[in-house]
């Protein structure tokens, strides 16, 4: 972490703290950060007396919120699909593909032909457009090697990414993501190796988490329940890709391993709604892969939205699915083609994302957490799911560093 030793003070701004249920405005606010942590948040003419200020960004009039949390990609991969999107706009299913050996095989192809120099030079560029937006907290997958060696080394540029840039990154091992060639014709065996090679990836330091992809063209419940039992003799905790094309109860199990998170949804259940509930996992929508996909099914946001199923937005940033640079296109979609309000948008990707990656010390403003911080040259929150594009974020600062951005 790059802490700061002295106070950091910033001013000229309003503040969305998000602390509570609403927005937590604060007019004329100011921010005071010591040792990469909040120590105090409040008007500024309320700020504490003779103050040892070793550090002051005046903001300009900037909104100031918790930096933004993209808490589902998969941003290592060499290549890309889009002559994929091309055939897809004539008319083929994202599965017709898939089932034909495109999808996700030919980035692993492409993936697993990658220098790791490569590969994180790629991912590292990707980063740096999604760190425009104020993204400061990034998870990212492995999921496009599926072998040991080459999963180890996607997860290594994730690692490397997080130590490379002022960015924090999360690793999550996706090695069940799809069958890889060599393993044609036998699931349940690739399966065994993908449970097998989870230790050692986890002793290398490479694995906060684990994923699988539960579906018809991906794997089965009792596959899923493997690699969920192979985590949980690790100590790791679970998410999982669930009811994206199709219903398959995968919401259910992973709720029952105490996930994390249910990520797309669009096929979710009232019992699946209702595990999840019960289990406190988080239900992270993913618009973006919707729209590219042209899906029709919306996630049943009104019901998960009744039952409390707390909501995060990610940008899913894939190749195949998702090629969306924006966390706030995301957020954009959320709101216009599933209703979401401003405010569940915005806590999408602090307060619920931060929950979705198992973050206690972030996405909020508040004393304790860590000084991670996006400034907006907007007015008000809300504005962060009203305009499309133009480049609102005026800066960012991770553990108190302020980066400001060039106008
Ligand atoms: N669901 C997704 O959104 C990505 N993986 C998955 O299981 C898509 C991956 C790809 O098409 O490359
Ligand atoms: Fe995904």
């Amino acid at each position: 972490m790059n802490t700061q030793t002295g106070i950091t003070l910033f001013r000229h701004c309003s503040l969305a703290t998000l602390s509570g249920a609403d927005w937590g405005w604060i007019e004329r606010g100011a921010l005071l950060a010591q040792g990469g942590l909040i120590t105090w948040v409040g008007a500024e003419r309320d700020l504490p007396a003779g103050l040892a200020v070793a550090e002051e960004h005046a903001l300009n009039g900037a909104l100031l919120t918790p930096g933004l949390i993209d808490c589902h990609t998969h941003l290592v991969y060499g290549g890309h699909r889009a002559h994929e999107a091309d055939l897809r706009l004539q008319g083929a299913s994202y599965e017709t593909i898939a089932r034909a050996g495109g999808g996700i095989r030919s980035t692993v192809a492409a993936t697993r032909a990658a220098t790791e120099a490569a590969l994180l030079a790629g991912t590292s560029a990707r980063a740096d457009a999604l760190m425009r937006e104020g993204v400061t907290t990034v998870e990212v997958k492995s999921g496009y090697g599926l072998s040991l060696a080459e999963e180890a080394k996607c997860l290594r540029v994730a690692r490397t990414l997080g130590q490379s840039r002022p960015l924090s990154v999360l690793c999550t091992y996706l090695g069940a993501h799809a069958l890889p060639p060599e393993f044609e014709g036998r699931a349940d065996d690739y399966i065994a190796a993908v449970c097998d090679w989870m230790a050692p990836l986890q002793a290398q330091g490479l694995v906060d988490a684990v994923d699988a992809f539960c579906e018809t063209i991906g794997f089965t419940l009792a596959q899923t329940q493997r690699v969920f039992e192979a985590a949980r003799a690790l100590g790791l905790p679970v998410k999982l890709h669930a009811e994206q094309l199709s219903a398959q109860g995968g919401a259910e199990l992973a709720a029952r391993y105490g996930a994390l998170s249910c990520d797309h949804i669009e096929h979710l259940s009232p019992a699946g709604i209702a595990a999840m509930r019960a289990a406190g996992t988080v239900a992270v929508l993913l618009p973006a892969a919707w729209y590219c996909l042209r899906d029709t099914q919306a996630p049943p946001v009104a019901a998960l939205r009744e039952a409390g199923v707390p909501m995060a937005i990610s940008s899913d940033h894939n190749p195949g699915s998702s090629p969306c640079l924006s966390i706030l296109t995301a957020l954009h979609m959320a709101c216009t083609f599933w209703r979401l309000t401003p405010l569940e948008a915005v806590l999408g990707a602090t307060v619920q994302a931060a929950r979705a990656l198992g973050l206690r010390d972030r996405g909020r403003l508040a004393p304790g957490l860590r000084a991670d911080l996006a400034a907006w040259r907007v007015e008000h929150p809300r504005e962060l799911t009203y305009w499309l594009g133009g480049q609102p974020c005026a800066g960012r600062a991770v553990a108190g560093r302020w980066l400001p951005l060039n106008p």
